[in-house]
């Protein structure tokens, strides 16, 4: 039994990633793909519940103690994950440790810092990063609800991740302005066609950044 792929999709916020995994699962899914969605931050473990209270503003917490936190977060899904490939199964993440970064980026902490706590969490076969300006994401619906979701942040994670995009070739940007749902998931699907198509390499648990 061949492994299952490990695809992630990371953007700023409202830039229709939720969508774009939603889509694909259905897809994945009709093709008798086995297939399962992930979400980061997962909000339902412990760790997540802490995260979700800060992003809503209840809590207040130290930039690098959030940092570790998101990273955790991961860390305690991390074998999870690797049982879920190995058992076959397909795993679409919405977002991921590049999200880790970039956020943190933003805030003013230092880049190699924000890269170091994930090091180590299993690759990615595939990462998309859905770019929309943070003048057109802001006019979505929602805006604004959670921490982070303000012009200014989000300019300044965008430019984290054009940094994250420069250093790590092989995330694949697609430039959603102005294209509709469903023909970000035709690009999305056509990107994924030759690894879909091709048997996987062994899963390796790796720096990936
Ligand atoms: N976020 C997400 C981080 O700051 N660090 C991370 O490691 C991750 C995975 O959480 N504004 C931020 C980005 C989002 C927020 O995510 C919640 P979502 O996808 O909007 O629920
Ligand atoms: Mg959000």
């Amino acid at each position: 039994m061949s492994r299952g792929l490990f695809i992630v999709v990371e953007g700023l916020d409202r830039t229709g990633k939720s969508t774009q995994c939603a889509q694909l699962l259905n897809h994945f899914t009709a093709s008798g793909r086995k297939v399962t969605l992930m979400k980061f931050p997962d909000r339902t473990t412990n760790i997540g519940q802490m995260i979700n209270s800060y992003l809503q503003s209840k809590t207040e917490l130290n930039d690098h103690a959030i940092h570790l936190l998101f990273s955790a977060n991961r860390w305690e899904l991390s074998q999870h994950i690797v049982d879920t490939l190995n058992g076959g199964t397909t795993i679409i993440a919405d977002r991921y440790a590049y999200s880790g970064v970039a956020y943190s980026v933003a805030k003013g902490l230092n880049y190699n810092y924000c890269k170091n706590p994930d090091k180590g969490l299993p690759k990615p076969d595939k990462v998309f990063f859905l770019d929309l300006p943070p003048l057109l994401a802001q006019q979505r619906e929602d805006y604004g609800e959670e921490r982070y979701e303000s012009l200014e942040i989000q300019t300044r994670v965008r430019s984290a991740f054009v940094q994250l995009l420069q250093d790590n070739q092989y995330i694949h940007k697609l430039d959603v302005t102005r294209q509709s749902i469903e023909s970000v998931h035709q690009a999305l699907k056509q990107e994924l066609t030759p690894l879909l198509e091709s048997s996987q390499e062994p899963l390796r648990h790796t720096l990936f950044m």
